[in-house]
Protein backbone atom coordinates (compact mmCIF):
# COMPACT_ATOMS: atom_id res chain seq x y z
CA UNK A 1 0.00 0.00 0.00
CA UNK A 2 1.56 3.30 -0.52
CA UNK A 3 1.47 5.91 2.20
CA UNK A 4 1.15 9.61 1.40
CA UNK A 5 4.10 11.28 2.61
CA UNK A 6 4.02 12.47 6.88
CA UNK A 7 1.46 9.68 6.90
CA UNK A 8 2.04 8.41 10.36
CA UNK A 9 -1.24 6.12 10.26
CA UNK A 10 0.28 3.69 7.74
CA UNK A 11 1.13 0.84 10.58
CA UNK A 12 -2.51 1.05 11.23
CA UNK A 13 -3.56 -0.02 7.79
CA UNK A 14 -4.34 -3.53 7.47
CA UNK A 15 -6.32 -5.06 4.67
CA UNK A 16 -8.86 -8.06 5.76
CA UNK A 17 -10.35 -10.50 3.04
CA UNK A 18 -13.70 -10.89 3.06
CA UNK A 19 -15.90 -13.62 0.70
CA UNK A 20 -19.06 -13.86 2.47
CA UNK A 21 -20.88 -10.23 3.41
CA UNK A 22 -22.77 -11.85 6.59
CA UNK A 23 -19.76 -13.47 7.75
CA UNK A 24 -18.23 -9.94 6.61
CA UNK A 25 -20.22 -7.68 9.20
CA UNK A 26 -19.38 -10.17 11.84
CA UNK A 27 -15.17 -9.68 10.88
CA UNK A 28 -16.31 -5.98 10.77
CA UNK A 29 -17.18 -5.32 14.15
CA UNK A 30 -14.43 -7.83 15.57
CA UNK A 31 -11.88 -5.63 13.45
CA UNK A 32 -13.08 -2.66 14.72
CA UNK A 33 -12.93 -3.73 18.04
CA UNK A 34 -9.91 -4.60 18.11
CA UNK A 35 -8.56 -1.38 16.00
CA UNK A 36 -10.43 0.65 18.58
CA UNK A 37 -8.27 -0.78 21.44
CA UNK A 38 -4.93 -0.32 19.88
CA UNK A 39 -6.25 3.30 18.70
CA UNK A 40 -7.01 4.08 22.67
CA UNK A 41 -3.08 4.09 23.08
CA UNK A 42 -2.67 5.66 19.59
CA UNK A 43 -4.50 7.61 17.30
CA UNK A 44 -7.98 8.20 17.75
CA UNK A 45 -8.96 9.48 14.29
CA UNK A 46 -7.83 10.31 11.27
CA UNK A 47 -6.03 13.63 11.00
CA UNK A 48 -7.76 16.29 8.12
CA UNK A 49 -6.11 18.20 6.20
CA UNK A 50 -7.27 21.63 5.14
CA UNK A 51 -6.63 22.84 1.73
CA UNK A 52 -7.66 26.26 -0.02
CA UNK A 53 -9.97 26.03 -2.39
CA UNK A 54 -12.23 28.57 -4.72
CA UNK A 55 -15.65 28.35 -6.36
CA UNK A 56 -15.82 27.04 -9.77
CA UNK A 57 -18.65 28.25 -11.92
CA UNK A 58 -21.30 25.79 -13.58
CA UNK A 59 -21.68 22.71 -11.15
CA UNK A 60 -25.04 22.83 -10.80
CA UNK A 61 -26.68 19.63 -10.90
CA UNK A 62 -28.51 18.56 -13.94
CA UNK A 63 -31.41 15.87 -13.74
CA UNK A 64 -29.36 13.25 -12.60
CA UNK A 65 -26.36 14.58 -11.30
CA UNK A 66 -23.12 16.38 -12.39
CA UNK A 67 -21.91 15.33 -15.53
CA UNK A 68 -18.61 17.15 -17.58
CA UNK A 69 -15.99 16.62 -19.92
CA UNK A 70 -13.83 13.98 -18.36
CA UNK A 71 -10.95 16.92 -18.64
CA UNK A 72 -13.13 19.32 -16.65
CA UNK A 73 -13.42 16.90 -13.48
CA UNK A 74 -9.93 16.17 -13.65
CA UNK A 75 -8.99 19.48 -13.47
CA UNK A 76 -7.56 21.16 -10.01
CA UNK A 77 -10.04 20.39 -7.45
CA UNK A 78 -12.99 20.54 -9.70
CA UNK A 79 -14.54 16.91 -8.12
CA UNK A 80 -13.16 17.62 -4.80
CA UNK A 81 -15.11 21.32 -4.63
CA UNK A 82 -18.59 19.26 -5.95
CA UNK A 83 -18.15 16.73 -3.37
CA UNK A 84 -17.07 19.00 -0.38
CA UNK A 85 -20.13 20.82 -0.95
CA UNK A 86 -22.06 18.20 -0.75
CA UNK A 87 -21.31 17.54 2.18
CA UNK A 88 -21.48 20.82 3.39
CA UNK A 89 -24.93 20.88 2.65
CA UNK A 90 -25.85 17.85 3.93
CA UNK A 91 -23.77 19.21 7.54
CA UNK A 92 -23.64 17.45 10.76
CA UNK A 93 -25.77 14.87 9.83
CA UNK A 94 -22.80 12.96 8.12
CA UNK A 95 -20.75 12.82 11.38
CA UNK A 96 -19.76 9.14 12.07
CA UNK A 97 -22.55 7.63 9.35
CA UNK A 98 -21.69 5.13 6.77
CA UNK A 99 -21.35 6.22 2.68
CA UNK A 100 -21.55 4.32 -0.32
CA UNK A 101 -19.29 4.24 -3.14
CA UNK A 102 -19.01 3.31 -6.90
CA UNK A 103 -19.44 4.16 -10.15
CA UNK A 104 -19.91 2.35 -14.15
CA UNK A 105 -16.05 2.16 -14.09
CA UNK A 106 -15.35 4.92 -16.55
CA UNK A 107 -11.84 6.71 -17.11
CA UNK A 108 -10.84 8.33 -13.92
CA UNK A 109 -13.37 6.58 -11.56
CA UNK A 110 -10.63 4.85 -9.66
CA UNK A 111 -8.96 7.82 -9.49
CA UNK A 112 -12.32 10.09 -8.58
CA UNK A 113 -12.64 7.31 -5.73
CA UNK A 114 -9.55 7.63 -3.79
CA UNK A 115 -10.24 11.54 -3.79
CA UNK A 116 -13.94 11.34 -2.48
CA UNK A 117 -12.73 8.57 0.04
CA UNK A 118 -10.31 11.32 1.65
CA UNK A 119 -12.63 14.01 1.75
CA UNK A 120 -14.87 11.24 3.46
CA UNK A 121 -12.77 10.69 5.66
CA UNK A 122 -11.99 14.45 6.44
CA UNK A 123 -15.35 15.15 6.46
CA UNK A 124 -16.28 12.54 9.64
CA UNK A 125 -17.67 10.03 7.64
CA UNK A 126 -16.64 6.89 9.87
CA UNK A 127 -16.96 4.33 7.11
CA UNK A 128 -16.74 3.91 3.26
CA UNK A 129 -18.07 1.05 1.18
CA UNK A 130 -17.51 0.71 -2.47
CA UNK A 131 -18.11 -1.88 -4.81
CA UNK A 132 -14.45 -4.26 -5.86
CA UNK A 133 -13.02 -1.94 -8.10
CA UNK A 134 -15.33 1.10 -7.53
CA UNK A 135 -18.11 -0.91 -9.62
CA UNK A 136 -21.03 -0.63 -8.63
CA UNK A 137 -24.29 -0.07 -11.09
CA UNK A 138 -26.57 2.29 -10.20
CA UNK A 139 -29.51 -0.04 -9.20
CA UNK A 140 -26.55 -1.85 -7.37
CA UNK A 141 -25.97 1.34 -5.42
CA UNK A 142 -29.92 1.73 -4.39
CA UNK A 143 -30.07 -1.87 -3.04
CA UNK A 144 -27.19 -1.91 -1.23
CA UNK A 145 -27.70 1.66 0.99
CA UNK A 146 -31.11 -0.24 1.57
CA UNK A 147 -30.23 -3.89 2.47
CA UNK A 148 -27.29 -1.69 4.47
CA UNK A 149 -29.09 1.08 6.08
CA UNK A 150 -26.54 3.26 4.82
CA UNK A 151 -26.49 7.28 5.08
CA UNK A 152 -26.36 7.49 1.12
CA UNK A 153 -23.52 6.73 -1.65
CA UNK A 154 -22.10 8.85 -4.02
CA UNK A 155 -21.80 7.18 -8.40
CA UNK A 156 -19.02 8.05 -10.38
CA UNK A 157 -21.35 7.80 -13.67
CA UNK A 158 -22.53 10.44 -16.57
CA UNK A 159 -25.15 7.30 -17.51
CA UNK A 160 -25.47 6.62 -20.89
CA UNK A 161 -22.45 9.42 -21.79
CA UNK A 162 -19.70 8.29 -23.61
CA UNK A 163 -16.55 8.33 -21.63
CA UNK A 164 -12.79 8.32 -21.97
CA UNK A 165 -10.33 11.47 -21.62
CA UNK A 166 -12.47 13.37 -24.00
CA UNK A 167 -15.40 12.02 -23.36
CA UNK A 168 -18.03 12.51 -20.13
CA UNK A 169 -18.16 12.35 -16.43
CA UNK A 170 -20.27 12.86 -13.62
CA UNK A 171 -21.27 12.26 -10.10
CA UNK A 172 -24.32 12.10 -8.22
CA UNK A 173 -25.21 11.80 -4.83
CA UNK A 174 -27.82 8.90 -3.31
CA UNK A 175 -30.20 9.39 -0.01
CA UNK A 176 -30.45 6.86 2.54
CA UNK A 177 -33.75 5.50 0.85
CA UNK A 178 -31.72 4.74 -2.13
CA UNK A 179 -33.21 7.67 -3.93
CA UNK A 180 -31.23 10.23 -6.06
CA UNK A 181 -30.97 13.16 -3.68
CA UNK A 182 -34.08 15.12 -4.16
CA UNK A 183 -34.10 19.36 -5.48
CA UNK A 184 -33.59 20.49 -1.72
CA UNK A 185 -30.38 18.95 -1.40
CA UNK A 186 -28.79 19.53 -5.18
CA UNK A 187 -29.60 23.13 -4.35
CA UNK A 188 -28.06 23.45 -1.60
CA UNK A 189 -25.12 21.87 -2.95
CA UNK A 190 -25.01 24.16 -5.93
CA UNK A 191 -25.28 27.31 -3.12
CA UNK A 192 -22.24 25.73 -1.08
CA UNK A 193 -20.29 24.96 -4.48
CA UNK A 194 -20.32 29.24 -5.18
CA UNK A 195 -19.03 29.61 -1.74
CA UNK A 196 -16.44 26.86 -0.59
CA UNK A 197 -13.29 28.25 0.35
CA UNK A 198 -11.23 24.98 2.15
CA UNK A 199 -11.59 21.12 1.27
CA UNK A 200 -11.06 18.95 4.20
CA UNK A 201 -9.02 15.69 2.97
CA UNK A 202 -8.14 12.97 5.83
CA UNK A 203 -4.88 12.55 5.90
CA UNK A 204 -4.76 8.81 4.45
CA UNK A 205 -2.99 6.87 2.11
CA UNK A 206 -4.72 5.30 -1.66
CA UNK A 207 -7.03 2.47 -0.69
CA UNK A 208 -6.38 -0.79 -2.60
CA UNK A 209 -10.15 -1.79 -4.22
CA UNK A 210 -8.80 -4.41 -6.32
CA UNK A 211 -9.43 -6.60 -3.40
CA UNK A 212 -13.05 -7.53 -0.97
CA UNK A 213 -11.79 -6.70 2.48
CA UNK A 214 -11.70 -3.96 5.10
CA UNK A 215 -9.05 -1.35 4.88
CA UNK A 216 -8.69 0.66 8.58
CA UNK A 217 -7.40 3.90 9.28
CA UNK A 218 -7.75 4.55 13.07
CA UNK A 219 -11.55 4.86 13.08
CA UNK A 220 -11.53 5.19 9.93
CA UNK A 221 -12.96 2.25 7.52
CA UNK A 222 -12.69 0.89 4.07
CA UNK A 223 -15.09 -1.93 2.74
CA UNK A 224 -13.98 -3.08 -0.82
CA UNK A 225 -17.73 -5.19 -1.48
CA UNK A 226 -18.89 -7.75 -4.17
CA UNK A 227 -20.44 -4.93 -6.54
CA UNK A 228 -23.37 -7.90 -7.58
CA UNK A 229 -24.26 -9.66 -4.28
CA UNK A 230 -26.64 -7.03 -2.48
CA UNK A 231 -28.02 -6.15 -5.29
CA UNK A 232 -28.75 -9.56 -6.31
CA UNK A 233 -30.33 -10.71 -3.19
CA UNK A 234 -32.73 -8.27 -4.08
CA UNK A 235 -33.62 -9.55 -7.04
CA UNK A 236 -33.69 -12.75 -5.56
CA UNK A 237 -36.77 -11.11 -3.54
CA UNK A 238 -38.83 -9.93 -6.38
CA UNK A 239 -38.27 -12.75 -9.20
CA UNK A 240 -38.75 -16.53 -9.19
CA UNK A 241 -35.36 -17.39 -9.69
CA UNK A 242 -36.25 -21.09 -10.21
CA UNK A 243 -39.02 -20.32 -12.49
CA UNK A 244 -37.05 -18.13 -14.79
CA UNK A 245 -33.89 -20.59 -15.00
CA UNK A 246 -36.47 -23.25 -15.96
CA UNK A 247 -37.55 -21.27 -18.55
CA UNK A 248 -34.02 -20.07 -20.05
CA UNK A 249 -33.44 -24.00 -20.26
CA UNK A 250 -36.32 -24.21 -22.64
CA UNK A 251 -34.22 -25.53 -26.05
CA UNK A 252 -37.08 -22.85 -28.21
CA UNK A 253 -36.13 -20.03 -26.18
CA UNK A 254 -32.80 -17.90 -26.74
CA UNK A 255 -31.60 -14.67 -25.77
CA UNK A 256 -28.76 -11.85 -26.14
CA UNK A 257 -27.50 -9.77 -23.70
CA UNK A 258 -25.92 -6.51 -24.33
CA UNK A 259 -23.99 -4.73 -21.78
CA UNK A 260 -21.66 -2.31 -23.98
CA UNK A 261 -18.77 -2.76 -22.36
CA UNK A 262 -20.48 -0.96 -19.53
CA UNK A 263 -20.90 -1.78 -15.69
CA UNK A 264 -23.60 -4.59 -15.90
CA UNK A 265 -21.44 -7.04 -17.67
CA UNK A 266 -20.13 -8.79 -14.72
CA UNK A 267 -24.06 -8.39 -13.11
CA UNK A 268 -25.22 -10.22 -16.33
CA UNK A 269 -22.45 -13.08 -16.00
CA UNK A 270 -23.56 -13.32 -12.23
CA UNK A 271 -27.59 -13.42 -12.55
CA UNK A 272 -28.27 -14.42 -16.62
CA UNK A 273 -25.30 -16.67 -16.51
CA UNK A 274 -24.29 -18.45 -13.54
CA UNK A 275 -27.65 -17.92 -11.71
CA UNK A 276 -30.28 -18.59 -14.33
CA UNK A 277 -27.68 -20.46 -16.84
CA UNK A 278 -27.74 -18.38 -19.96
CA UNK A 279 -25.15 -19.64 -22.51
CA UNK A 280 -22.55 -17.62 -22.28
CA UNK A 281 -23.13 -16.65 -25.87
CA UNK A 282 -26.03 -14.93 -24.55
CA UNK A 283 -23.79 -12.23 -23.72
CA UNK A 284 -22.17 -9.92 -25.82
CA UNK A 285 -19.89 -6.60 -24.52
CA UNK A 286 -20.00 -8.14 -21.14
CA UNK A 287 -16.67 -6.75 -20.34
CA UNK A 288 -16.21 -3.41 -18.60
CA UNK A 289 -14.11 -0.99 -20.24
CA UNK A 290 -13.16 2.77 -19.00
CA UNK A 291 -13.64 4.15 -22.51
CA UNK A 292 -16.90 1.70 -23.20
CA UNK A 293 -14.77 0.55 -25.65
CA UNK A 294 -14.85 3.95 -27.77
CA UNK A 295 -19.02 3.23 -27.79
CA UNK A 296 -21.68 5.24 -26.47
CA UNK A 297 -23.22 3.31 -24.25
CA UNK A 298 -26.77 4.26 -24.43
CA UNK A 299 -29.34 1.22 -25.50
CA UNK A 300 -31.40 2.82 -27.94
CA UNK A 301 -31.72 2.11 -31.57
CA UNK A 302 -29.05 3.94 -32.86
CA UNK A 303 -26.34 3.76 -30.07
CA UNK A 304 -26.77 0.03 -29.68
CA UNK A 305 -26.57 -1.08 -33.85
CA UNK A 306 -25.02 -4.66 -33.11
CA UNK A 307 -27.79 -5.61 -30.76
CA UNK A 308 -30.30 -4.19 -33.58
CA UNK A 309 -28.61 -6.10 -36.42
CA UNK A 310 -28.32 -9.42 -34.40
CA UNK A 311 -32.56 -9.14 -33.55
CA UNK A 312 -33.14 -8.11 -36.87
CA UNK A 313 -31.04 -10.53 -38.07
CA UNK A 314 -32.46 -14.44 -39.91
CA UNK A 315 -31.84 -16.04 -36.80
CA UNK A 316 -33.07 -13.49 -34.41
CA UNK A 317 -33.21 -14.87 -30.60
CA UNK A 318 -36.36 -14.51 -28.79
CA UNK A 319 -35.13 -11.83 -26.43
CA UNK A 320 -32.53 -8.89 -26.70
CA UNK A 321 -31.74 -6.63 -24.02
CA UNK A 322 -29.00 -4.18 -23.20
CA UNK A 323 -28.66 -1.46 -20.82
CA UNK A 324 -26.24 1.67 -20.68
CA UNK A 325 -23.14 2.76 -18.66
CA UNK A 326 -24.21 2.34 -15.52
CA UNK A 327 -27.41 -0.05 -15.92
CA UNK A 328 -30.11 1.81 -15.07
CA UNK A 329 -31.50 2.20 -18.70
CA UNK A 330 -32.47 -0.68 -20.62
CA UNK A 331 -33.85 -2.10 -24.36
CA UNK A 332 -35.92 -4.90 -25.03
CA UNK A 333 -35.96 -5.94 -28.33
CA UNK A 334 -38.05 -8.97 -29.40
CA UNK A 335 -37.51 -11.15 -32.97
CA UNK A 336 -37.58 -8.30 -35.65
CA UNK A 337 -39.51 -6.34 -32.81
CA UNK A 338 -38.82 -2.97 -30.61
CA UNK A 339 -40.62 -2.41 -27.15
CA UNK A 340 -40.55 1.37 -26.74
CA UNK A 341 -39.53 2.26 -22.78
CA UNK A 342 -43.39 4.09 -22.91
CA UNK A 343 -44.44 0.69 -23.85
CA UNK A 344 -42.36 -1.64 -21.37
CA UNK A 345 -43.32 0.10 -18.26
CA UNK A 346 -47.30 -0.43 -19.51
CA UNK A 347 -46.97 -3.79 -20.17
CA UNK A 348 -44.86 -4.74 -17.11
CA UNK A 349 -47.93 -3.03 -15.13
CA UNK A 350 -50.23 -4.92 -17.03
CA UNK A 351 -48.52 -8.20 -16.21
CA UNK A 352 -47.48 -7.95 -12.88
CA UNK A 353 -48.52 -11.11 -11.59
CA UNK A 354 -45.89 -13.08 -13.69
CA UNK A 355 -43.35 -11.11 -10.67
CA UNK A 356 -44.07 -12.50 -7.50
CA UNK A 357 -42.83 -9.07 -5.80
CA UNK A 358 -46.49 -7.94 -6.80
CA UNK A 359 -48.27 -11.20 -5.90
CA UNK A 360 -50.09 -8.58 -3.92
CA UNK A 361 -51.33 -6.19 -6.42
CA UNK A 362 -49.83 -2.94 -7.24
CA UNK A 363 -49.76 -0.13 -5.32
CA UNK A 364 -50.50 2.90 -8.17
CA UNK A 365 -48.35 3.64 -11.19
CA UNK A 366 -45.86 6.59 -12.19
CA UNK A 367 -45.02 7.93 -15.51
CA UNK A 368 -42.78 11.04 -16.43
CA UNK A 369 -44.88 13.86 -18.26
CA UNK A 370 -42.90 13.00 -21.53
CA UNK A 371 -43.67 9.07 -21.70
CA UNK A 372 -46.51 8.20 -23.77
CA UNK A 373 -49.99 7.14 -21.93
CA UNK A 374 -50.09 4.22 -22.67
CA UNK A 375 -49.42 3.48 -18.62
CA UNK A 376 -52.26 5.64 -18.27
CA UNK A 377 -54.64 3.27 -19.96
CA UNK A 378 -53.54 0.12 -17.77
CA UNK A 379 -54.01 2.58 -14.48
CA UNK A 380 -57.28 3.43 -15.92
CA UNK A 381 -58.55 -0.19 -16.45
CA UNK A 382 -56.49 -1.67 -13.28
CA UNK A 383 -57.97 1.15 -11.26
CA UNK A 384 -54.53 1.89 -9.62
CA UNK A 385 -53.65 5.09 -8.57
CA UNK A 386 -51.51 6.96 -11.29
CA UNK A 387 -49.00 9.68 -10.88
CA UNK A 388 -47.55 12.29 -13.73
CA UNK A 389 -44.22 13.34 -12.64
CA UNK A 390 -41.27 15.88 -14.26
CA UNK A 391 -38.10 14.19 -16.18
CA UNK A 392 -36.48 12.63 -13.27
CA UNK A 393 -36.25 9.33 -11.27
CA UNK A 394 -35.87 11.43 -8.28
CA UNK A 395 -39.27 12.41 -8.56
CA UNK A 396 -41.03 8.87 -7.80
CA UNK A 397 -38.90 8.39 -4.94
CA UNK A 398 -41.82 10.15 -2.60
CA UNK A 399 -44.16 8.25 -4.27
CA UNK A 400 -42.38 4.65 -3.78
CA UNK A 401 -41.49 5.74 -0.21
CA UNK A 402 -45.67 6.76 0.53
CA UNK A 403 -46.56 3.69 -1.00
CA UNK A 404 -48.37 5.06 -3.67
CA UNK A 405 -46.40 3.55 -6.63
CA UNK A 406 -44.99 -0.15 -6.90
CA UNK A 407 -44.15 0.52 -10.92
CA UNK A 408 -43.18 2.91 -12.91
CA UNK A 409 -41.05 3.73 -15.77
CA UNK A 410 -39.64 6.61 -18.27
CA UNK A 411 -39.86 6.78 -22.27
CA UNK A 412 -35.92 7.47 -22.03
CA UNK A 413 -35.27 4.09 -21.09
CA UNK A 414 -35.96 3.49 -17.75
CA UNK A 415 -38.23 1.19 -16.22
CA UNK A 416 -38.43 0.15 -12.00
CA UNK A 417 -40.22 -0.81 -9.28
CA UNK A 418 -40.13 0.07 -5.68
CA UNK A 419 -37.85 -2.88 -4.64
CA UNK A 420 -35.26 0.14 -4.91
CA UNK A 421 -35.15 3.96 -5.61
CA UNK A 422 -33.37 3.77 -9.16
CA UNK A 423 -34.34 2.90 -12.19
CA UNK A 424 -33.06 -0.99 -13.18
CA UNK A 425 -31.53 -2.12 -16.22
CA UNK A 426 -31.59 -5.64 -14.72
CA UNK A 427 -34.93 -5.57 -13.48
CA UNK A 428 -36.28 -4.23 -16.81
CA UNK A 429 -35.05 -7.95 -18.38
CA UNK A 430 -35.98 -10.06 -15.74
CA UNK A 431 -39.48 -9.04 -15.55
CA UNK A 432 -39.48 -9.73 -19.25
CA UNK A 433 -38.14 -12.87 -18.89
CA UNK A 434 -40.91 -13.34 -16.21
CA UNK A 435 -44.00 -12.52 -18.63
CA UNK A 436 -42.32 -14.77 -21.62
CA UNK A 437 -42.02 -17.59 -18.49
CA UNK A 438 -45.65 -17.03 -17.27
CA UNK A 439 -46.91 -17.22 -20.63
CA UNK A 440 -45.24 -20.47 -21.80
CA UNK A 441 -46.14 -22.01 -18.71
CA UNK A 442 -48.68 -24.15 -20.00
CA UNK A 443 -47.08 -24.06 -24.06
CA UNK A 444 -45.22 -27.34 -24.03
CA UNK A 445 -41.18 -27.03 -25.51
CA UNK A 446 -41.72 -27.09 -29.57
CA UNK A 447 -45.28 -25.67 -29.47
CA UNK A 448 -45.76 -21.93 -30.67
CA UNK A 449 -43.65 -19.27 -28.21
CA UNK A 450 -45.09 -16.30 -26.62
CA UNK A 451 -42.76 -14.08 -28.28
CA UNK A 452 -42.01 -10.64 -27.24
CA UNK A 453 -44.57 -9.40 -30.09
CA UNK A 454 -46.75 -11.26 -29.01
CA UNK A 455 -47.33 -9.89 -26.02
CA UNK A 456 -46.92 -6.71 -27.39
CA UNK A 457 -49.68 -7.83 -29.75
CA UNK A 458 -52.26 -8.77 -27.40
CA UNK A 459 -51.58 -5.96 -25.08
CA UNK A 460 -52.15 -3.56 -27.73
CA UNK A 461 -55.72 -5.07 -28.82
CA UNK A 462 -56.93 -4.97 -25.41
CA UNK A 463 -55.83 -1.31 -24.44
CA UNK A 464 -54.76 0.08 -28.27
CA UNK A 465 -51.57 1.48 -29.08
CA UNK A 466 -49.93 4.91 -27.85
CA UNK A 467 -47.31 5.47 -30.75
CA UNK A 468 -44.59 7.58 -29.35
CA UNK A 469 -41.22 8.92 -30.72
CA UNK A 470 -38.84 11.18 -29.68
CA UNK A 471 -36.40 13.18 -32.11
CA UNK A 472 -32.65 14.15 -29.93
CA UNK A 473 -30.74 16.60 -31.45
CA UNK A 474 -27.98 16.55 -29.68
CA UNK A 475 -25.27 19.05 -28.98
CA UNK A 476 -26.82 22.20 -30.55
CA UNK A 477 -25.81 25.77 -29.64
CA UNK A 478 -27.16 26.82 -26.55
CA UNK A 479 -28.71 30.14 -27.67
CA UNK A 480 -30.44 28.51 -31.28
CA UNK A 481 -31.91 25.70 -28.39
CA UNK A 482 -33.02 28.70 -26.56
CA UNK A 483 -34.42 30.29 -29.19
CA UNK A 484 -36.01 27.29 -30.54
CA UNK A 485 -37.60 27.33 -26.65
CA UNK A 486 -38.58 30.71 -26.72
CA UNK A 487 -40.86 30.44 -30.36
CA UNK A 488 -42.75 27.21 -28.53
CA UNK A 489 -43.63 29.61 -25.60
CA UNK A 490 -44.88 32.00 -28.13
CA UNK A 491 -46.96 29.57 -30.02
CA UNK A 492 -48.41 28.45 -26.37
CA UNK A 493 -49.11 31.73 -25.26
CA UNK A 494 -50.85 32.32 -28.92
CA UNK A 495 -52.88 28.60 -28.56
CA UNK A 496 -55.75 29.07 -26.40
CA UNK A 497 -58.08 26.16 -26.01
CA UNK A 498 -59.39 25.14 -29.62
CA UNK A 499 -56.76 26.59 -32.15
CA UNK A 500 -55.97 24.61 -35.03
CA UNK A 501 -52.50 23.16 -35.55
CA UNK A 502 -52.47 21.47 -38.33
CA UNK A 503 -55.51 18.92 -38.39
CA UNK A 504 -54.88 18.86 -34.48
CA UNK A 505 -56.84 20.66 -31.94
CA UNK A 506 -55.22 22.10 -29.04
CA UNK A 507 -57.18 21.16 -26.25
CA UNK A 508 -54.10 22.37 -23.53
CA UNK A 509 -50.94 23.82 -23.81
CA UNK A 510 -48.54 24.58 -21.11
CA UNK A 511 -45.34 24.68 -19.15
CA UNK A 512 -45.42 21.20 -17.10
CA UNK A 513 -45.40 21.87 -13.48
CA UNK A 514 -45.52 19.45 -10.42
CA UNK A 515 -46.62 19.77 -6.96
CA UNK A 516 -45.33 16.56 -5.08
CA UNK A 517 -48.46 14.82 -3.64
CA UNK A 518 -46.32 14.04 -1.01
CA UNK A 519 -45.07 16.93 0.13
CA UNK A 520 -46.33 19.95 -1.02
CA UNK A 521 -42.88 20.39 -3.54
CA UNK A 522 -43.23 22.80 -6.88
CA UNK A 523 -40.87 21.87 -10.03
CA UNK A 524 -42.02 24.03 -12.41
CA UNK A 525 -40.86 24.80 -16.00
CA UNK A 526 -40.79 20.74 -16.90
CA UNK A 527 -40.92 20.81 -20.35
CA UNK A 528 -43.51 22.69 -23.09
CA UNK A 529 -46.47 20.41 -24.04
CA UNK A 530 -49.69 20.58 -26.32
CA UNK A 531 -51.89 17.89 -25.49
CA UNK A 532 -54.77 17.54 -28.67
CA UNK A 533 -58.55 17.11 -28.30
CA UNK A 534 -57.69 13.43 -29.70
CA UNK A 535 -55.29 13.04 -26.80
CA UNK A 536 -52.27 13.25 -28.86
CA UNK A 537 -49.26 15.29 -27.59
CA UNK A 538 -46.04 17.53 -29.05
CA UNK A 539 -43.72 18.28 -26.04
CA UNK A 540 -40.37 20.11 -25.99
CA UNK A 541 -37.31 20.01 -23.31
CA UNK A 542 -34.18 20.61 -23.17
CA UNK A 543 -32.24 18.16 -21.82
CA UNK A 544 -30.74 18.06 -18.42
CA UNK A 545 -28.07 15.46 -18.83
CA UNK A 546 -26.17 16.58 -21.87
CA UNK A 547 -22.43 17.92 -20.70
CA UNK A 548 -21.40 20.34 -23.91
CA UNK A 549 -23.95 22.51 -25.89
CA UNK A 550 -27.30 21.85 -25.35
CA UNK A 551 -29.94 18.72 -26.38
CA UNK A 552 -33.11 19.72 -27.41
CA UNK A 553 -36.12 16.62 -27.27
CA UNK A 554 -38.70 16.41 -28.81
CA UNK A 555 -40.85 14.14 -28.19
CA UNK A 556 -44.82 13.08 -30.03
CA UNK A 557 -47.18 10.90 -28.72
CA UNK A 558 -50.41 9.96 -31.10
CA UNK A 559 -53.31 7.10 -29.87
CA UNK A 560 -55.02 4.50 -32.25
CA UNK A 561 -57.08 1.82 -31.16
CA UNK A 562 -57.80 0.42 -35.07
CA UNK A 563 -56.34 -2.74 -34.39
CA UNK A 564 -55.90 -2.84 -38.43
CA UNK A 565 -52.93 0.45 -37.21
CA UNK A 566 -51.07 -1.78 -34.57
CA UNK A 567 -48.25 -2.96 -36.78
CA UNK A 568 -47.41 0.62 -38.96
CA UNK A 569 -44.23 1.81 -38.26
CA UNK A 570 -44.23 4.53 -35.63
CA UNK A 571 -42.20 6.83 -38.26
CA UNK A 572 -44.71 6.27 -40.71
CA UNK A 573 -47.83 6.70 -38.36
CA UNK A 574 -46.54 9.68 -36.86
CA UNK A 575 -45.69 11.50 -39.69
CA UNK A 576 -48.24 13.79 -39.86
CA UNK A 577 -47.86 15.51 -36.11
CA UNK A 578 -44.39 14.92 -36.35
CA UNK A 579 -44.77 18.15 -39.33
CA UNK A 580 -46.67 20.01 -37.17
CA UNK A 581 -43.85 19.78 -34.13
CA UNK A 582 -40.89 20.98 -36.54
CA UNK A 583 -43.19 23.85 -38.28
CA UNK A 584 -44.47 24.90 -34.89
CA UNK A 585 -40.63 24.98 -33.36
CA UNK A 586 -39.23 26.80 -36.54
CA UNK A 587 -36.46 23.98 -34.92
CA UNK A 588 -34.52 24.07 -38.13
CA UNK A 589 -34.32 27.11 -39.26
CA UNK A 590 -32.98 28.23 -35.35
CA UNK A 591 -30.48 25.48 -35.43
CA UNK A 592 -30.05 24.41 -38.72
CA UNK A 593 -30.11 21.12 -38.14
CA UNK A 594 -32.00 19.17 -41.04
CA UNK A 595 -32.68 15.54 -38.72
CA UNK A 596 -32.30 14.54 -35.48
CA UNK A 597 -28.74 12.90 -34.25
CA UNK A 598 -31.27 10.04 -32.65
CA UNK A 599 -35.02 9.06 -33.37
CA UNK A 600 -36.31 6.41 -30.73
C1 LIG B 1 -31.44 10.55 -16.27
C2 LIG B 1 -32.53 10.50 -15.25
C3 LIG B 1 -33.82 10.08 -15.89
C4 LIG B 1 -34.14 10.99 -17.05
C5 LIG B 1 -32.99 10.95 -18.02
C6 LIG B 1 -33.16 11.86 -19.19
O1 LIG B 1 -31.18 9.27 -16.73
O2 LIG B 1 -32.19 9.58 -14.23
O3 LIG B 1 -34.81 10.11 -14.91
O4 LIG B 1 -35.31 10.60 -17.68
O5 LIG B 1 -31.82 11.35 -17.36
O6 LIG B 1 -33.05 13.16 -18.79
P1 LIG B 1 -32.88 14.33 -19.80
O7 LIG B 1 -34.03 14.21 -20.75
O8 LIG B 1 -32.94 15.55 -18.95
O9 LIG B 1 -31.57 14.14 -20.52
P2 LIG B 1 -29.70 8.71 -16.78
O10 LIG B 1 -29.86 7.31 -17.29
O11 LIG B 1 -28.98 9.61 -17.74
O12 LIG B 1 -29.19 8.82 -15.40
Amino acid sequence: MQLLSGNRLGSLTRSTPVKNPQFSTAVQSRSSRKLSTTMATTVKTVTTKEVATKPIDGQKTGTSGLRKRTQVFMSENYLANWVQSLFYALGDEIVGKTLALGGDGRYFGKEAAQIIIKLAAGNGFKRIVIGKDALLATPAMSALIRRRKLYGGLLMTASHNPGGPDNDFGIKFNYSAGEPAPESITDKIYDETMKISALKFGDLSDVDLSKVGVTAFGSFEVEVVDSVEDYLSTLKEVFDFPLLKSFMARKDFSMVFDGMHAVTGPYAKRILVEELGAPDSSLKDCEPSPTFNGGHPDPNLTYAEELVKIMWGDKAPTMGAASDGDGDRNMILGDHFFITPSDSVAMIAANAEAIPYYKSGLKGVARSMPTSGALDRVASALKLPFFETPTGWKFFGNLMDAGKCSVCGEESFGTGGDHIREKDGIFAVLAWLSILAYKNKSVPEGGKLVGIKDVAMEHWNKYGRNFFSRYDYEEVDSAAAASVMDQVRNIIASSPKGTKLGSFTVDAADDFKYVDPIDGSVAAGQGLRFVFADGSRIIFRLSGTGSAGATIRMYIEQYSNDPTQYEKDAQEALAPIIKVALELSQLEKFTGRERPTVIT
